[in-house]
């Protein structure tokens, strides 16, 4: 070979060097991020305007949807709509954000809640940042270098050096296990996956299963387009009046110049909403008194309920059945035949121990001469059969079957991915007994993973856009805590989560909780461990907990930095 050619094959291979040099470098760029976030809702989306805008970190988010808005993308069935407040049901973190939105009503339908998510979505510049119709199907921690492994139903796999599950507490559907699903001829819908272009049930037979805030929103505008709707009860639930109603100018006008009292009310209240209980005991009036607050509360509508009226109701058995008794007495005024009334009456359990529901013209409905109640408490759905259903008593025809049976609540979201902490320790193996977690923040053997509003904080308990703010903020402080310390990897320590997981359980154990079989106990999934999952402690408490916390330098956790940069002391 001549010296001439010789430097030409050099060259070649000099820049076939560099090009998969460059390409290697573009790779790594391209799977490599500072943190995965999965999913797209409330959650997901604070998480990554939080960590990318204010932290500057690379950040890519995974969401299944083919669309943001988590619940409020999947959750689209008719009827569909919030049971808070949409003023204070939003975002607090952007002024601007609060003052350009206009909210049309008292309770928000999912369509404007998902409009509101897509706003922000938009506003915010995130969609670069997120990877729809993706689900994470597996994620490992690797030792040796603090980073996850995460893998995708798409085949990908990027790593990350921390994971952000904002998953949401309700987002794993229930099926429920009756044989002979897949042989049923007609149209199957689940109220958690409602087909987006819609359903048309004008003139047909529809079998609706589920009483919770689903179900019992659905049940009105089923019944207003089927020919015949049968719904299938198996524990009646106390549903009270939503009293929706759209908000005026000057409804706008006053909760927009009110912005910054409102959220700072929903950071200190008990259950971030933007009020305080009233102080005052069921028994302190006469019963007089106490008929007509109660039917003011009622007149009001919503969750004021709860709180606005006494402060006992979720305390003291004889005040709560009062409270039941008289939503009773209205279920009974309600609703004409006297045998549907009396099945739609919840007893055995005081109002509040399963999340209440609020409605509209749920127990009216029950006075069209279309809608049946079917009582399926003491004689379950045996089976589905090609044309219906049947109980031990009944078979039933129908061209289509509404599963409105909630969800695996709090955990079922999370473990379904595969998740592999520190020495490839399961997750589902970790929580084989009830969830574990240190603050519900963080996993015992599962570094450098924050769950937000995992099981052990107040999450369900609250008005959730509150508490995932205040998870999120505390992770970026964390987050930025450690970017001070050069500490690659954070992890709670086997005892704080001992001690924490053992508080959760006192403080439940005292609640109404435990008195009912609820998602919030895990009752409605079979063989679920029952524990009461979220933190019922409160957001005061639970908000000084976690900041005390923090200012101790993050007490409960270790640090420790990259292995191989032995420079950095751990902790
Ligand atoms: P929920 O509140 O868990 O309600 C599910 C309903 O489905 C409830 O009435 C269940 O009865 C019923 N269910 C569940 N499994 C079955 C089976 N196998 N057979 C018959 N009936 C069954 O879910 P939702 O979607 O309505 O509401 C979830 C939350 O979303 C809600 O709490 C708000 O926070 C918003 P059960 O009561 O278990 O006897």
């Amino acid at each position: 070979m001549s010296r001439r050619s010789s430097d030409v094959v050099e060259a070649k291979t000099l820049r076939w060097v560099c090009k998969r040099v460059y390409e290697a470098v573009q790779m790594d760029d391209q799977y490599d991020f500072d943190a995965v976030v999965i999913g797209a809702g409330f959650a997901g989306l604070y998480a990554l305007y939080k960590l990318r805008d204010e932290l500057n970190m690379r950040v890519r988010v995974y969401e299944t949807g083919d669309g943001v808005g988590g619940t409020w993308y999947w959750n689209r069935y008719p009827g569909a709509r919030c049971d808070s407040e949409s003023y204070y049901y939003c975002y607090s973190f952007s002024p601007e954000l609060a003052q350009e939105w206009e909210w049309s009503g008292r309770y928000p339908e999912q369509p404007e809640i998902e409009r509101y998510l897509n706003h922000v979505a938009d506003r915010f510049d995130l969609r670069p940042d997120i990877q729809l119709s993706t689900r994470v199907t597996a994620a490992t921690f690797d030792d040796a270098t603090n980073r996850w492994e995460i893998s995708t139903d798409r085949g990908e796999t990027v790593t990350a050096r921390f994971l952000v599950t904002a998953v949401g507490c309700l987002s794993a559907p229930n099926v429920p296990d009756i044989a002979g699903l897949d042989r049923f001829e007609g149209e199957v819908y689940f109220t958690a996956k409602w087909p987006r272009e819609g359903v048309d049930l004008t003139g047909k037979r529809v079998a609706l299963i589920g009483t919770g805030s689903s179900g019992i929103q659905a049940t009105p505008p089923i019944a207003a387009q089927a020919e015949q709707l049968t719904v299938f009860q198996r524990t009646p639930n106390f549903s009270l009046p939503a009293r929706h109603g759209v908000f005026l100018a000057e409804h706008q006008a006053s909760i927009k110049s009110n912005y910054d009292d409102i959220f700072a009310a929903t950071r200190t209240s008990f259950a971030g909403f933007p009020f305080s209980p009233i102080d005052r005991a069921t028994m302190s009036v006469s019963e007089e008194e106490r008929e007509e607050i109660l039917e003011e509360l009622w007149a009001y509508g919503g969750f004021k309920f709860l709180w606005g009226g006494f402060s006992d109701l979720l305390i003291d058995p004889e005040a709560n059945e009062i409270a039941s008794e008289f939503i009773r007495s209205k279920i009974r005024e309600t609703v004409e035949d006297a045998d549907t009334a009396e099945l739609l009456c919840p007893k055995g359990y005081p109002y509040g121990a399963k999340r209440p529901p609020i409605d509209t013209d749920y127990y009216d409905a029950f006075n069209r001469d279309n809608v049946t109640l079917v009582d399926i408490s003491a004689n379950p759905i045996e089976a589905i059969t090609p044309t219906g259903l049947r109980t031990a008593l009944v078979e039933y025809q129908f061209d289509a079957i509404v599963f409105a049976t909630g969800f695996d609540a709090m955990t079922g979201s999370l473990l379904r991915i595969d998740m592999r902490g520190s020495d490839g320790v399961r997750l589902a193996d970790k929580w084989q007994d009830g969830p574990r977690t240190l603050l519900g923040l963080q996993v015992a053997g599962f570094p450098n993973l924050f769950t937000i509003t995992g099981p052990g904080s107040p999450s369900v308990l609250m008005n959730m856009p509150v508490a995932i703010e205040f998870h999120v903020d505390w992770i970026a402080a964390c987050l930025e805590y450690m970017r001070e310390h050069n500490w690659t990897r954070i992890e709670a320590t086997e005892e704080a989560q001992d001690a924490w997981v053992e508080h959760v359980a006192e403080v439940g154990s005292h609640s109404l909780f435990v008195r009912a079989n609820s998602w919030y106990v895990g009752a409605n999934i079979p063989g679920k461990p029952r524990v009461v999952m979220p933190y019922a402690g409160g957001q005061p408490t639970y908000r000084e907990r976690c900041n005390a916390v923090r200012d101790a330098g993050y007490e409960g956790f270790e640090f420790g930095a990259d292995v191989r940069d032995e420079a950095v002391p751990a902790r």
